[in-house]
């Protein structure tokens, strides 16, 4: 299979796309490289060394991988450049990463607002416009967000795998039942764009028929694959800094430094996870089981485990001896939230989910531990704040 894998340099799109080279697909890199960028604008790095995007293609070919072509390439500025590529490559598949993914960076300033919708929603549109107009039919593989469905009250339902079936009452009494995509309640300019990313997806597919799979995924966790750890120069990226660092892994890191683990509110805020081993794993499910011509977009949760951030906190606590920090919230969020998940598509599909029980241990050693003295602890907290209230209760912090 030819898959162009946009946003392929990024934390899960590079690990991604070395898989699909070595399951023997042929794999174009497409990107930007504005994730790179935006360290270098925010002075921060990644806490594992990370090669250029030329070194890392370089060290795949010398252990032996499959060759993967890159472009460097703006999805939500390029269009005519985009559609010139879909007609020259002629994919099969695209997996679409290309967007900016951080919900703190999203919130830091009308202009990162901005940015955000103008680059996801753009990028995403100009997508689904080009493989219109290239009249090709190319299955697209999106990385969502559990994100869409909200982090509020679900009084106790289960999320359903994008779809919810709804009863409609009729004025004579009578009521008649629907399937309606699950209603969406973000909680960040980067969440809204991933719920306006569901709308083009639902029209294009009913419009012009283009097969797409939206994988609503939840927080990745963990580092490395089998595949990255064949050379230092493929290593993947770690973000601890407190506008793209994610609870876990932020939580991994600070406790191989010995910095009080960063619980905001009460901690109480329930989240899905998923180890970015079993994410690189579903991406290769769903390009090997697309929807047929015709078929709804298909929606997976691509998430494995729920776990509240305080008791996360106390798992990695626990293993490690950490003090825990419970701090004024940056976000307007919730609480408390409850999270049941319906996942059965993918495990039916044969995904066995590396649990934190079992992860856990090894990510603080092999990656948080080996790398800590790369760490600036100046750049960990969270500092981006969704309202001023939010903005005021940060300075109060003693
Ligand atoms: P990332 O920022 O590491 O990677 C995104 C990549 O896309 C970067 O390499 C960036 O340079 C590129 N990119 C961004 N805009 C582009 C554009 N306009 N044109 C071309 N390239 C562009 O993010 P990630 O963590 O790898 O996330 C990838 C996708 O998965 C995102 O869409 C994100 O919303 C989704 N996702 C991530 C997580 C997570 O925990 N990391 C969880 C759920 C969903
Ligand atoms: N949190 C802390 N302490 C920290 C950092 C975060 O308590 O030091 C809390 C936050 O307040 C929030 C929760 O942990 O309640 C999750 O925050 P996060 O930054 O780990 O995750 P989030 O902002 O939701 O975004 C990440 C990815 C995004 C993806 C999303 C999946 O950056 O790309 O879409 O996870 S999900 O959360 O399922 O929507």
């Amino acid at each position: 299979m030819k898959v162009l894998v946009l946003g392929g340099d990024g934390f899960c799109g590079w690990p991604c796309a070395v898989n699909l080279a070595d399951a023997g697909h042929d794999v174009m890199i497409v990107d930007n490289l504005s994730r790179r960028k935006i360290d270098i604008d925010l002075g921060v790095e990644s806490l594992t060394p990370i090669a250029t995007i030329g070194d890392r293609l370089k060290a795949w070919e010398q252990v032996g991988g499959k060759r993967i072509e890159f472009v460097l390439l703006d999805i939500a500025k390029e269009y005519d450049r985009l559609l010139g590529l879909l007609r020259s490559e002629k994919p099969d598949a695209v997996v679409h990463f290309a967007e900016q993914r951080a919900a703190p960076y999203s919130m830091k300033s009308s202009a990162t607002k901005r940015y955000t919708v103008d680059n996801n929603v753009n990028g995403t549109h100009n997508l689904l416009a080009a493989i219109v107009e290239s009249e090709l039919d190319i299955h697209i593989v999106h990385l969502g967000t559990m994100g869409v469905y909200g982090y509020g009250s679900h009084r106790g339902a289960t999320i359903p795998e994008g779809y919810l079936t709804v009863e409609v009452p009729q004025a004579d009494g009578s009521r008649f039942t629907e399937r309606i995509l699950h209603p969406t309640d973000p909680g960040s300019v980067y969440h809204m764009t991933k719920t306006l990313d569901q709308l083009l997806f639902f029209y294009y597919n009913k419009n012009d028929s283009i097969r797409i799979t939206d994988l609503h995924q939840g927080i990745v966790w963990g580092t490395n694959t089998t595949l990255t750890e064949k050379d230092p120069r493929l290593t993947n990226r770690f973000d601890y800094d407190g506008d793209y660092g994610t609870v876990l892994n932020r939580f991994l890191m600070q406790a191989a430094i010995g910095y009080p683990l960063t619980v905001h509110g009460t901690g109480g805020q329930t989240r899905a996870f998923i180890h970015i081993r079993d994410s690189v794993r579903c991406v290769q499910l769903a390009l090997d089981n697309p929807p047929s011509s015709g078929e709804k977009v298909k929606i997976f949760n691509q998430m494995t485990e729920s776990h509240r951030v305080a008791d996360l906190a106390e798992k990695v606590a626990a293993l490690t001896g950490a003090q825990t920090n419970y701090q004024a919230n940056p976000r307007k969020e919730a609480i408390e939230n409850d999270l049941i998940v319906d996942n059965s598509c993918f495990l039916e599909l044969g995904l066995q989910p590396t649990t934190l029980d079992v992860g856990l241990l090894a990510e603080v050693v092999d990656v948080a531990r080996r790398w800590a003295d790369r760490c600036d602890r100046s750049r960990i907290p969270c500092l981006s704040a969704w309202t001023t209230r939010q903005a005021e209760a940060i300075a109060a912090r003693p």
